[in-house]
């Protein structure tokens, strides 16, 4: 009995390692996911707005939204914690004034969850223009493998924490290594954001928790039980709950950044850290603009449609992303009192971009583009054009209105395409700020 546990740990974390990358070859399984359009089964989508009156701003925001929001964390992402135990602080361990090249100053934060250094907490690493004519507006955004990989500075500090195992990306035995330094730099294209006069802001998403599943017994769901209590409740939240929770306590230390501009912070993610930027938008209301680059499953992906991933595969490689309840539908969508379309719903009237990749059919692109099409509703309550148009568009195409989609060539990945078509959306919404024309 005693070597139980230790090996669903053990089997989780080895699952764990081949993460990151589609799931589509893994545990051997009699279920094959589909890719034929003809195969998604007919669905009706939940309402957006309320299905049976006249639906105004006031009564969405004072009643429809609230309801959508409270049947996502008890349905899907879970509940977050009562306030308890939340005593954030934070202070600057490192400065670098002349950081790529001088061109912007960078600074190591480092944010305490519990009034002493020794409980949990997270490193907030944030790019700044140097030169600037007043505070900037800023991307926030979760990392996969340390602040240390966005880019090769030596001076950046490298991660301590535990990590998924890759080692084309240096990590070894769950541990970064000098090797991993700048491994994600593609991803991060950090001269460019900083040249659009826009700051930076990444934590490594590990810090807030580990991304296996161990019962949640580290990370900061234990901060927050109850005596006794030894892991969350049914309908409390998961790791993606955990992230976004730290997305928030992250826009709390930027909103007393001299430098950054609070009411026009971005917050960006891919993958299953775009699922996560998805619901940290949903949540907290002071995030300006939000980003899903390649989030499917669980994230712009309609559920419904069971195209690539589904519910079940997701809950199955990943138990500890959502919370317990979301597992009753596991091949049930059907029964899902919402669907990802009103997550997306939630994020109005805030401007929101929706990213799919050709090549990546796990995500289920058309899904993702059906979502933001059905957000509608609730963008034009507010009289705003949501996604302006009902087709979905050709490949390297944007579509631009309050929502923004595009699908562009190659794989589930982020590209200077995407942070391209994420700049200008920002500048057409915050207002452009460009400091190198
Ligand atoms: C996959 C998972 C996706 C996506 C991806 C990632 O294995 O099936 O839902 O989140 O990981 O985060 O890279």
């Amino acid at each position: 009995m005693k070597y139980i546990l230790p090996l669903l740990v053990l089997l989780a974390m080895s699952l764990q390692n081949c993460a990151e990358t589609p799931k589509e070859d893994s545990p051997p399984s009699e279920w094959k996911p589909n890719y034929d359009e003809s195969l998604v089964p007919e669905y009706t989508l939940p309402a957006v707005l309320s299905p049976a009156s006249d639906e105004t701003v006031e009564s969405w925001e004072k009643k429809r939204r609230p309801e959508i929001l409270a049947l996502f964390k008890e349905h899907v992402f879970g509940h977050l914690p009562e306030a308890k135990a939340d005593s954030l602080w934070w202070e600057t361990l490192k400065e670098d004034k002349e950081a790529l090249g001088g061109k912007a100053i960078r600074r190591e934060v480092q944010c305490y969850f519990t009034p002493d250094k020794n409980g949990p907490s997270m490193q907030l690493m944030i790019y700044e223009p140097t030169v600037k004519t007043g505070p900037v507006p800023a991307f926030l955004a979760l990392n996969f493998f340390g602040n240390h990989s966005i880019h090769p500075d030596t001076n950046i500090t490298l991660s301590k924490q535990w990590m998924m195992n890759r080692e084309e990306m240096g990590v070894v035995d769950h541990k970064a290594t000098e090797n991993s330094r700048g491994k994600r730099s593609s991803r991060w294209p950090i001269e460019m954001i900083i040249d659009r006069g826009y700051a930076l802001a990444t934590i490594y998403y590990g810090d807030i928790d580990p991304d296996f599943d161990d019962g949640f017994q580290n990370g900061i769901q234990p901060l927050f039980y109850t005596e006794g209590q030894e892991r969350p409740t049914d309908n409390a939240w998961g790791s993606i709950g955990a992230w976004s929770w730290g997305l928030s306590k992250a826009m709390d230390v930027l909103q007393n950044m001299e430098g950054i501009n609070g009411e026009q912070v971005a917050v960006f993610g891919h993958s299953r850290l775009g699922k996560t930027s998805l619901w940290a938008g949903a949540l907290d209301e002071r995030f300006a603009l939000v980003i899903s680059n390649n989030s499917g499953c669980g994230g712009a992906a309609l559920s419904r449609r069971a195209f690539g991933e589904t519910v079940e595969r997701i809950n199955t490689n990943f138990p500890h992303w959502f919370n317990g309840n979301f597992k009753k539908y596991n091949a049930k969508e059907g029964n899902l009192p919402v669907d990802q379309h009103q997550l997306l719903a939630l994020i109005a009237p805030r401007p929101l971009y929706v990213a799919s990749a050709e090549e990546d059919q796990w995500a289920d692109p058309k899904g993702e583009f059906l979502s933001a099409l059905h957000a509608n509703p609730a963008y034009h309550l507010y009289d705003l054009p949501g996604l302006p148009t009902a087709e979905m568009p050709k490949v390297n195409e944007p579509v631009v209105g309050t929502i923004g989609y595009h699908i562009r060539t190659g794989k589930h990945n982020v590209t200077d395409y995407d942070w391209e078509q994420y700049l200008s959306f920002a500048d057409l919404h915050f207002g452009a700020t460009s400091i190198a024309d």
